[in-house]
């Protein structure tokens, strides 16, 4: 262990979450697909899609992207973003 080891606060600057609601989403293999479309996204750190409740909550950093980019990424996996 090295002690005195800076901290990276950048990392932690612009950070964001934001609920979607996420429309269309039918079995446990369309939360895969709304997951995995997010994740892929550059700037996303966190991306969690609940069935039940029809929503995505993602943490992602805001200096990067938009909820507007999260929002393309669900349309563009086939599922509406409102
Ligand atoms: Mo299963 Mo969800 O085909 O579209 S992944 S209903």
């Amino acid at each position: 262990m090295t002690s005195g080891t800076p901290i990276h606060s950048e990392e932690m600057k612009t950070m964001a979450t934001a609920t979607i609601t996420v429309k269309g989403m039918t079995c446990s293999g369309c939360v895969h697909a709304v997951t995995r479309a997010l994740q892929a996204i550059d700037g996303v750190q966190k991306a969690d899609v609940d069935l039940a409740r029809e929503c995505a909550t993602v943490t992602y950093d805001a200096g990067q992207i938009s909820v507007e980019t999260l929002r393309q990424a669900i349309e563009e996996a086939g599922y509406d973003a409102l």
